[in-house]
């Protein structure tokens, strides 16, 4: 029997092939695919993450981690994406420019669209031009960012000031998240929410379209 445990091993250990099957037996245990993701991956990508900062593990580990991280969300993906109803609403998500982390923000950008909002995802290094052309081309209501290290929090800020002068403030509602980011980094930078996880932006996204 697949184990929450033997999925985070495997995640750890860089094996893709083995993620994938653990997944699927989870899967055919009757786990569900969002609890699949909060107690296997990102519990697993945790541990990693601990082991970096304590130098007991490197950035190729740390990469392996992730791609088999992405190995099993791609097998997750469809599943979150068919659980959606009719489109709710536009959001253009994206990471910060200068920031490659973006597993955060694809577990974002597919429970939003399991939610039944069309998401428009750009990407991670994301300039802060290229956010505001999208803005204008697709006028989402939402702008989601995202961000991982706090070297690149500047570049979120970068992008809420780009926003307000593209003259868009107010037109499109701002979601931050990411863990270096805080409610008071959030309001200081002129977003409109700070959400701390998928969840988080799910239920934020379904308040500000309503
Ligand atoms: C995997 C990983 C990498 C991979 C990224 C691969 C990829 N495709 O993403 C690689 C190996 C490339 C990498 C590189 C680096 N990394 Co790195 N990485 C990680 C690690 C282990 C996991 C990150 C992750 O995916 N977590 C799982 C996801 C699901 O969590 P999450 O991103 O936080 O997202 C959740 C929430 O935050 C929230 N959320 C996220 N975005 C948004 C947006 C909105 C709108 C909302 C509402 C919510 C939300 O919802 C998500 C789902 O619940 C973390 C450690 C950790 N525990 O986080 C370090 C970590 C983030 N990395 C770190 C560092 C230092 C680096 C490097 C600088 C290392 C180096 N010396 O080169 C480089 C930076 C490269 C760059 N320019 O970006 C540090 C950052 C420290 C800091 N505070 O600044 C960390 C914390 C490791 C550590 N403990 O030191 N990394």
């Amino acid at each position: 029997m697949a184990t929450y445990e033997e999925l985070m091993t495997v995640i750890q250990e860089g094996n893709f092939v083995e993620t994938q099957n653990q997944v699927k037996a989870l899967l055919a245990q009757g786990k569900s695919p969002s609890e699949i993701i909060q107690k296997g991956i990102i519990e697993a990508l945790d541990i990693v993450g601990k082991k970096f900062s304590e130098g007991e593990c490197y950035i190729p580990e740390m990469l392996v981690s992730a791609k088999a991280s992405q190995k099993g969300l791609e097998i997750l993906k469809p599943l979150l994406v068919k659980a959606g109803f009719q489109p709710k609403g536009k959001i253009v998500v994206g990471t910060v420019k200068g920031d490659l982390h973006d597993i955060g923000k694809n577990i974002v950008a597919m429970m939003l669209e399991g939610a039944g909002f069309q998401v428009i995802d750009l990407g991670y290094d994301v300039p802060p031009e290229r956010f505001i052309e999208t803005l204008k081309s697709e006028k989402p209501q939402i702008l989601a960012l995202s961000c991982l290290i706090t070297t690149t929090m500047i570049s979120m800020k970068n992008t809420m000031d780009a926003v307000k002068e593209a003259g868009l403030l107010g037109k499109v509602k701002v979601m931050i998240g990411g863990p270096p980011t805080t409610e008071g980094f959030a309001k200081k930078i002129g977003a409109d929410f700070r959400g701390k996880d998928a969840y988080d932006a799910v239920e934020q996204a379904r308040q500000m379209v309503s």
